[in-house]
């Protein structure tokens, strides 16, 4: 079978093993072709004191004729840290221009996380990604981006209840299925899923570190494996596990992103 090809659309962090540099190794690692669409280019992401951006705006159009020239088409999209609310209707233009039928739309909002927003993002970003998710298939988003795309505080503590209610809310502005990532029950964490009208959670063991770079990680994998024929809750779970293992393979004093080279190696390897 061909790979599929797919087209990412997230920032460049030349330093820090977080967007583009995590998921292009991963998306090709996991056998899907990956074409890249950089929003955005950093000197490193912005959990370090300072960075360098360039945002890729202004070069988009040229992009999208040399694609319209060659006649190119995508069979799924999947959307991370974007960086500039123009950027959203450069994706648009995307999905409506250069999409294979039924090509799936999957976004990761990736606009903050731990109850935060991302250094450089306001309100006015968040406003549009609640209005871009309306094209997705499958959002991903972390329970900090679900508490601002809702305009809810960040909660001290949640029950199930509580993230059935924000689903349902979340689902007023898009017809996606919603994978909310990194929630965490009875000290375990994982993924609830949203489908079909029903809640399934894919839980797995909490490591005691939190790493940059996961998130986006996890939406690669995650895309690559569903694209391939898996379930939602199989994709759910080899990201984690994925995820998992990168983290178990990073040192403690490496402290902007996880080590995922070493556990793609050992796949190669074995
Ligand atoms: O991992 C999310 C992410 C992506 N891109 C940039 C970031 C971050 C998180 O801080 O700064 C530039």
């Amino acid at each position: 079978m061909q790979p599929k090809r797919i087209l990412t659309m997230q920032d460049l962090s030349c330093v820090g093993q977080c967007s583009m540099t995590v998921a292009l190794p991963i998306l090709s690692h996991y056998g899907v072709e990956t074409c890249v669409l950089p929003t955005a280019i950093l000197s490193n992401h912005t959990m370090f004191k300072t960075w360098s951006y360039l945002d890729i705006t202004p070069e988009i159009e040229n992009v999208y004729n040399g694609w319209r020239e060659n006649g190119f088409k995508f069979q799924g999209f999947l959307l991370g840290y974007l960086g500039k609310k123009s950027l959203m209707d450069c994706a648009e233009k995307a999905f409506d221009e250069f999409s294979e039928k039924d090509a799936p739309i999957i976004i990761d909002p990736a606009f903050g996380d731990n109850g935060k927003l991302y250094g450089g993002f306001d309100l006015e970003y968040v406003a549009a990604m609640r209005n871009l998710i309306r094209r997705a298939n499958i959002i991903v988003p972390n329970l900090t981006e679900v508490c601002f795309l809702l305009g809810w505080e960040y909660p001290a503590s949640y029950d199930k209840n509580y993230i059935k209610k924000a689903v349902e809310e979340l689902k007023k502005y898009t017809p996606a299925t919603v994978v909310i990532t990194g929630v965490e029950f009875d000290g375990k964490i994982g993924e609830a899923i949203y489908y079909n009208g029903k809640i399934s959670y894919v839980l797995a063991e909490k490591l005691p570190v939190c790493y940059h770079g996961t998130g986006d990680m996890f939406a690669a994998v995650f895309t690559a494996k569903y694209l391939n024929g898996a379930t939602l809750e199989q994709a759910c779970a080899a990201a984690g596990e994925f995820v998992a293992k990168c983290i178990k393979a990073t040192p403690q004093n490496h402290f902007y992103g996880v080590c995922f080279e070493k556990v793609m190696l050992n796949e190669v390897e074995n």
